[in-house]
């Protein structure tokens, strides 16, 4: 059933219950949110921009392209395939520099922790070796410090690698796959380098060939998966420790009436890992108990929020969409925010109430917000001092409501590793069940539903795909906002395999497992690359990624990152459907990423509108390569 409130015209789109009953309350009345600004707008967006022939590269500029008329090409004579496809590999390029940004923080983290500077410590060594022996560093006989440091010191200089040798961590991938990466010459050589090359050569006057763009595209986009992402997660898992299967809980349900409740928003672990243990610090505790509350409850939002679930099991109150939401409760002490995905509106949102919003990164700050700079070799005093902040917010408190019923439990940390024992146990740690499973056909193929929740679509669009893809027992792994959305509508607990075709049915019973998969956050899409590379490894299914019956989408994409996964994802053999991508107005490159690509790297991109196009077409891939496999009988 959906809501109006308030006048919010656009609130009539939301089914989420939880959203519902909050912004149906008195104590939301006076909350805007970007429901509200959708409606408000009022008019569809420009065509040019969304169709991508919008060119302001230079300031001959702005100028608006129509393919095929002569007449309207740029002042610089660009074609609309040209200023396309020079928009779409900037997108590449910001979504990577997204996160390499993140994964570079990451990496200096772990020096600290390497060196015994910091508040964390090595946890994986197993993973710490298998790491270390993919950049070549000894470890026999070796102090776990020293290859600690040694590890990291090595990946710190992937980012700005000067030599044309290829990243480390590709040497992961298939040989047959490695092989075409440097026959395309798209195999990444420094991960910031990749960035810096997509944005001089979309410069006006450089190169200005769609499909040479596109090769650096690819480039640039695979140095975020298989170079910045890839170590983010990698090393994130050694220090924090890779996820195992817990159970937790999400939505809005999870706030307490009675506890201080502080969200964590953002992206970056090393600042929500300190917030857990100083939530956990005596000192803290009695603050709060000064306070009258019985105690902190942090609760994450977004991918951070992800992290902190898979390894900790600290419940995520919600994804993208929900971050005013969260605060609309009036039930937030303080969002402490880092980088990524954190709108602006939430210090709007946060006026109505006693919440501050606490910025905690110098780059990235805010109107409204109240900046406490998170110091990482200072991490413990700099997570107090935050945590004090928002604990003597408590007193203050006014009105508020919590929808106490919206929450759902879910099982989550489903690494790479969890599902490389799971389906053979321990004493047969392997792909290989799975791929039986695949082969024999109980388990048709793989889907990875990953990426955003976006305001301009409808919001169930995450679970109606599934619940398609569920019924024609297809295996779904999830990440980032779009796990959180599967997770509050029931379909990351064992419970959901009723949901599944019978074969399905029976392995995921057979296992205990969920049938939907959550694999961590949208740096954690390395992880993908890593579990379906295993699966090639491991035989039966073809020699390559591009051979699985398996398949990728992030339907309700919004940020700039989805759109480089999505990328890297192509330019590693796997299919992806998106819904939206602004390129219809350039009818080369057009046919060239959603078909033409095929022919070089053995994927493309696919573009449909509606939920149950999406499931039909990943059903239709999946089942197209089994036949190729033979595995169709
Ligand atoms: Fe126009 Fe060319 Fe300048 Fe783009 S680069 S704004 S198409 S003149
Ligand atoms: S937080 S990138 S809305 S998944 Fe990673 Fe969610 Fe998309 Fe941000």
């Amino acid at each position: 059933m959906a809501i109006k409130r308030n006048g919010c015209e656009g609130c009539t789109d939301i089914t989420c219950v939880s959203t519902q009953q909050v912004l149906s309350q008195d104590v939301a009345k006076n909350v805007k949110t970007a429901y509200d600004r959708v409606k408000a707008r009022g008019m569809s967006a420009c065509l040019f921009g969304s169709s991508g022939t919008c060119c302001r590269n230079c300031n001959m500029g702005p100028c608006q392209i129509i393919d095929g008329v002569d007449d309207m090409l740029g002042i610089c004579g660009a074609t609309a395939d040209t200023v396309a496809a020079r928009n779409f590999a900037r997108t590449v390029a910001a979504g990577s520099a997204a996160h390499t940004d993140h994964a570079r923080e990451m990496v200096k983290g772990f020096i600290e922790a390497a060196k015994g500077e910091g508040l964390h410590q090595i946890k994986d060594v197993d993973k710490l070796k298998k790491l270390a022996a993919d950049f070549g560093i000894v470890t026999e006989e070796r102090e776990v410090k020293d290859i600690a440091l040694e590890l990291g010191e090595k990946a710190l200089a992937e980012f700005g690698k000067q030599d044309d040798a290829p990243l480390s961590m590709l040497k992961r991938a298939t040989p047959k796959r490695q092989a075409l990466w440097q026959k395309l010459g798209i195999a990444p050589r420094g991960i910031d380098r990749e960035v810096v090359e997509m944005m001089h050569r979309t410069h006006m006057g450089v190169d200005q060939e769609y499909h040479n763009l596109m090769l650096q595209a690819s480039r640039t986009a695979l140095s975020d998966g298989w170079g910045a992402s890839m170590l983010s997660t990698e090393l994130t898992d050694i220090m924090f420790g890779t996820p195992v299967p817990r159970r937790a809980i999400v939505d809005l349900g999870v706030l307490k009436l009675d506890q201080v409740n502080i969200t964590v928003h953002g992206h970056e672990p090393l600042l929500a890992e300190a917030l857990c243990i100083a939530a956990q610090d005596p000192e803290m505790l009695e603050l709060a108990k000064k306070q009258g509350a019985k105690g902190i409850n942090l609760a994450g939002v977004c991918c951070t929020g992800n992290e902190i679930l898979m390894r900790r099991g600290i419940p995520v109150a919600g994804g993208f969409v929900q971050q005013e939401i969260v605060l609309a409760t009036g039930a937030v002490e303080a969002m402490v925010v880092d980088v990524q995905c954190v709108m602006q509106s939430v210090a709007e949102v946060a006026k109505n109430f006693h919440t501050d919003i606490i910025t905690t990164n110098y780059r990235a700050k805010m109107p409204g917000g109240i900046h406490i700079q998170f110091e990482e070799h200072e991490a413990l005093n700099s997570a107090k001092q935050i945590l004090t902040h928002a604990i003597k917010n408590f007193k203050k408190r006014g009105k508020c409501f919590i929808p106490k019923e919206t929450k759902m439990d879910v099982v989550v940390g489903f690494s790479h590793e969890t599902i490389n024992t799971m389906l053979g146990g321990r004493f047969r740690a392997s792909y290989r069940p799975l791929n039986d499973n695949i082969i024999n056909g109980r388990i048709r193929g793989v889907a990875a539903i990953v990426g955003c929740d976006n305001f301009k679509l409808a919001d169930d669009t995450h679970e109606t795909i599934v619940r398609e893809l569920l019924k024609n027992n297809i295996l779904v792994l999830a990440t980032g906002c779009a796990a959180t959305s599967l997770g509050k509508a029931g379909l990351l607990n064992p419970e959901a395999a009723r949901f599944c075709g019978d074969s399905l049915r029976e392995v995921c019973e057979t296992v205990g497992m969920p049938p939907v998969l959550h694999m961590g956050s949208c740096v954690d899409n390395s992880r993908i690359l890593i579990a379906a590379t295993e699966m090639v490894r491991q035989g039966g299914l073809g020699d390559d990624i591009s051979d699985l019956p398996a398949i990728g989408t992030a339907p309700l994409w919004m940020s700039e990152k989805a759109v480089a996964i999505g990328q890297y994802f192509v330019a590693s053999g796997a299919q992806v459907v998106f819904q939206n991508l602004p390129i219809s107005g350039a009818k080369n490159f057009n046919k060239y990423l959603t078909e033409g690509l095929m022919g070089e790297v053995g994927a493309h991109w696919n573009i449909a509108s509606e939920p149950l196009e999406i499931a039909r077409i990943m059903i239709e891939k999946i089942e197209a390569k089994r036949d190729a496999l033979g595995i169709n009988k």
